[in-house]
């Protein structure tokens, strides 16, 4: 093939956000979109370490994936990269990709220097829905700030790209290896096995005998909804193949551009399907739910955990696995190193790390600031309230990992318990948990495509009104006298401990002396106008009052946050579109 320089102007708009590059379709379609943004990816990490290097590139499958696949193996031929890797139809979920950077070896004995992960995760599918480009780093993260601001500043003055114009497409639904010649030497693209590296890896960490004998039981069942994203593909290995689950207990198990139609994420509102299986549908009431139920996110990063007409929280989920990972998980036999949690995510972990004397981190939204501290050999279990958990085996959130976490708790708890006597359920590990820790109730509100300008405005009142506290609790005694004062308000910050690195204006907190919390926060990961998050929060440890119904206990706090905010006057939203 030959390298051919084009020419380009640049667009104004590929800043990352949380989790990369995420837009409609039709934006990507725009001429020389993606070619800019993967140039400018390359430019930043420097021509002369990409060149010879491997690349991973694969993703979620979605709309669009199989023609950027092919651009981004022409750009990177003409870039210098030696070889690619792309599991197979270009699939492979965010963990297995980090999973194939930091394991997989070449036969060569070389590793892969970074990867392009094509997905907009949690965001609809289609060719007028979200398509969206990642770039994870060498120790199988997502790219830090210090490199996703060095490409946006790049993208903003590209004037050219390269490009292997004559290179023919690939064949990537098959496994095997292509060969081509470039003025620089052998290009290659191998395309392989989108589960092995990443089953592999979990046969190291879990033990899957015993979670077999636990699904082999009788008095057990179990049901995964891969809600037709990458989880699919692995639910079948695994569940199927390895731990020889029933085929009927997987739900939307088939990879779809389009995610069928739905929101590939995991949540009471969106897992409608498994959600009712479960027993959780008022609408759809059923005679016998299974013990165990659980969803994954388009690109398998994210996870739902379901017991029999019973929700975790993602926020608990974190904190019962930190507190249970010793004797249930393999990995985790010689102790945990840490926990870290996201901000906006509950306390209850800070309460188990307390408890279990454990180094604790309160890091930005976002999986990137979880990597340095494992990196740095200070984390091992860590979480987010968005339905993200996972662990030191890879840098990304882990979905699948989650739900073997669960079922490794449960088998432990299970071991000698004879199938004539009672099950311990999801509920009942909950349950105990709240016994012994006291309970975080939780909610999330999400107002989604809100006008930019008034999230913008929101946003600016509330740092306004933060600067006194008198009238903070003034206005709060007004709507609900019975809830505690406010006894700290600021904008969160982070400074990485392990690179000095500073990050600023994460979520406006408001920090009650009950240990409550309001946070509020603007994400950044949609694709259209802006989505205010409000994060709220109350701690319970009197065990008589920990049975309540989330949203009753958290009722005179939504009140106190809806009319500090002044919601509805900036945005018009008498109420949330999504509450999880
Ligand atoms: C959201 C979540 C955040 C998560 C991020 C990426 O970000 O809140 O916790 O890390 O999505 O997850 P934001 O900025 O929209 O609040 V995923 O599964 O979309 O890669
Ligand atoms: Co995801």
């Amino acid at each position: 093939f030959k390298v051919v320089t084009q020419s380009t102007s640049p667009y104004i708009d590929q800043k990352p956000g949380t989790s990369g590059l995420r837009k409609k379709v039709t934006v990507f379609q725009q001429p020389n979109y993606l070619h800019n943004f993967v140039q400018a990816t390359f430019n930043a990490l420097s021509i002369e370490k990409v060149k010879g290097s491997t690349i991973v590139i694969s993703g979620d499958g979605r709309y669009f994936s199989k023609d950027a696949v092919q651009i981004i193996i022409k750009l990177s031929a003409a870039n210098g990269v030696r070889r690619v890797w792309i599991g197979q139809d270009g699939l492979l979920s965010t963990p297995a990709v980090s999973a194939v950077i930091r394991n997989r070896v070449g036969s060569d004995g070389e590793k892969a220097f970074g990867a392009f992960i094509l997905t907009a995760s949690h965001n609809p599918g289609g060719p007028h829905e979200d398509f969206g480009i990642k770039y994870n780093s060498e120790n199988g993260g997502p790219a830090l700030e210090g490199l996703t601001n060095k490409m946006y500043d790049l993208t903003k003055t590209i004037k050219e790209y390269l490009i292997a114009e004559d290179l023919p497409n690939v064949d990537i639904s098959s496994i095997g290896t292509t060969s081509f010649q470039g003025p620089e030497g052998a290009f290659e693209v191998e395309v392989f096995d989108a589960t092995e590296d990443y089953v592999n890896l979990l046969k190291t960490i879990f033990d899957f005998k015993a979670i077999k004998n636990l699904l082999a039981r009788p008095d057990f069942s179990f049901c995964y909804d891969a809600l037709h994203g990458v989880a699919g593909v692995y639910a079948k290995k695994i569940f199927i193949d390895e731990l020889s689950a029933d085929e009927s207990s997987l739900l939307n198990c088939v990879p779809k551009e389009d995610f069928g139609g739905g929101h590939p994420d995991p949540n009471l509102t969106y897992a409608k399907e498994l959600v009712a299986r479960m027993g959780l549908s008022k609408a759809a009431p059923v005679s016998e739910p299974p013990e165990f139920g659980a969803a994954a996110d388009g690109d398998a990063d994210r996870n739902m955990i379901l017991g029999k007409r019973f929700f975790v929280t993602p926020s608990d989920s974190v904190a019962i696995i930190a507190a249970n990972a010793i004797g249930s998980i393999p990995y985790f036999n010689s102790g945990l190193k840490g926990v870290a949690r996201s901000m906006p995510t509950s306390a209850a972990l800070d309460v188990v790390a307390k408890n279990l004397n454990l180094k604790f981190f309160e890091v930005p939204t976002g999986w990137k600031f979880f990597g340095n501290l494992m990196d740095a050999g200070l984390c091992s279990v860590c979480g987010e309230e968005s339905f993200g958990t996972g662990s030191d085996h890879i840098r990304e959130k882990d979905g699948i990992w989650a739900v073997l976490a669960w079922l490794s708790i449960l088998a432990h708890r299970n071991k000698n318990v004879s199938t004539d006597s009672k099950l311990v359920t999801v509920e009942d590990v909950v349950r105990q948990h709240w016994a012994t820790y006291g309970r975080h109730f939780y909610t999330r509100y999400d107002y989604e495509n809100v006008d930019a300008d008034a999230a913008k405005e929101l946003m600016a009142h509330l740092v306004n009104v933060q600067s006194s506290l008198p009238e903070v609790n003034k206005l709060i005694k007004q709507v609900r006298p019975d809830v505690a004062d406010v006894e700290k308000a600021d904008e969160f910050e982070y400074k990485d401990p392990v690179d000095g690195s500073i990050s600023s204006h994460q979520g406006i907190r408001y920090l009650f002396q009950d240990g409550s919390r309001l946070v509020f926060r603007l994400s950044g990961t949609g694709s259209e106008g802006a989505t205010i998050r409000l994060y709220i929060e109350q701690y319970q440890s009197d065990s008589t009052k920990i049975g309540t119904e989330a949203q009753d206990a958290l009722a005179p706090l939504v009140k106190v946050a809806l009319s500090l905010s002044k919601m509805q006057e900036f945005t018009g939203r008498s109420s949330p579109t999504v509450i999880t």
